[in-house]
């Protein structure tokens, strides 16, 4: 899409934009209908009952049950399948495929910064695969940024201190734009960028290709070493530390109780805030390392913790 193309022409690239138009036409062409319809009515009423025409006008009714019940119960009746079918599409952003991608995209003023799994990196542009099922985990290094594509109509807050998520599939090759959609100071109108959907196998190039670095999961590894993860969560040390082998997706029971599923936002918390979420059976001796990690530190982190999968290192 460039400068010029009008706002009603705006492809739809993925399947997310897909729902969200079907939606959108439903309820616009359902709500325009009524309009005209009522438009239509006024008219007809307007001249049949004009000042002077022989229209009846003696004993107007007063009352009608089945009109006052249709009246309300079939608008009820639309809207709540409105709202059923709006909450649909809204589940499905945060519904991600299992062999989704992950790719974690960090907002600062005024960029956004990407790093896929192999370690490559990039700023204000973000290159995808046509056909693959993506999910987008977002953080902030500052303030409240907005990750917006309009081509796939997503917009999904990126919050300083956590970790927000949304997938889709991108469908149509092409470049769109990206922009942040909540103000965010001075240059938030220029925190922007492009968005490059590609044939899978040029996109598999183009990874491959840039810097050639230590994949996303690698670099973690080497955190957990220089941070001294290893030092207590290592099967050979003498601190009593939990296992972290298969820890994401694990079911955790807590000192206080609780059950949780590890996913991301508590890989994270149990990095920065130890003292949220202590695993039962365990002391709270774990340090917090808020300050000493980055945005990016974390994805790395996070990225490791994940690999220690039973299945072997998948680097996703
Ligand atoms: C001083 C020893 C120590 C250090 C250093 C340490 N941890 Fe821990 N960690 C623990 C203990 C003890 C627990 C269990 C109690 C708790 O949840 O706070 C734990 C819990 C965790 C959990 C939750 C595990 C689960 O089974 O749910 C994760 C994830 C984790 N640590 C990752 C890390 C990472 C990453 C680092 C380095 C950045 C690190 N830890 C450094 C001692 C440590
Ligand atoms: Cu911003």
């Amino acid at each position: 899409m460039n400068a010029t193309t009008p706002l009603w022409a705006l492809p739809a690239a993925s399947d997310t934009a897909s729902r969200v138009d079907a939606l959108f036409l439903v309820v616009l062409a359902v709500t325009g209908a009524v309009t005209l319809a009522i438009f239509a009515v006024m008219a007809v009423f307007a001249i049949r009952y004009r000042r002077g025409s022989p229209a009846q006008r003696a004993s107007p009714p007063t009352q009608s049950r089945v009109v006052e019940l249709t009246w309300t119960f079939t608008p009820l009746a639309v809207f709540l399948c409105f709202f059923a079918w709006a909450a649909l599409v809204y589940g499905s952003f945060y519904r991600a495929d299992p062999a989704a991608m992950t790719i974690y995209v960090v907002g600062k003023q005024w960029m956004w910064k990407a790093q896929h799994a192999n370690g490559r990196r990039e700023i204000d542009e973000l290159h995808l695969p046509a056909g693959q099922p993506v999910r987008l985990v977002l953080s902030s290094e500052d303030v409240i940024h907005s990750f917006f594509v309009p081509a796939f109509r997503i917009k999904q807050d990126a919050v300083p201190g956590r970790y927000t998520a949304i997938s889709f599939t991108p469908t149509r090759p092409g470049v769109y734009r990206l922009h942040c959609a909540e103000y965010c100071g001075t240059d938030h109108a220029n925190m922007g960028g492009r968005v490059y959907v590609m044939q899978p196998a040029a996109f598999a190039q183009w990874l491959e290709q840039g810097p050639s670095g230590a994949s996303l999961a690698a670099q973690g590894f080497e955190l957990f070493r220089r941070l001294g993860c290893s030092g207590c969560h290592d099967a050979r040390s003498s601190v009593h530390a939990p296992e972290l082998d298969g820890v994401y997706g694990r079911t955790v029971h807590l000192a206080d109780g609780r059950t949780i599923v590890a996913d991301e936002p508590y890989l994270r918390d149990s990095i920065l805030l130890p003292k949220k979420d202590v695993v039962a059976g365990f002391e709270p001796i774990m340090p917090s390392f808020q300050g000493q990690v980055s945005e990016a530190d974390l994805s790395a982190l996070i990225s490791f913790l994940k690999s220690l999968q039973p299945g072997g290192p998948s680097g996703k």
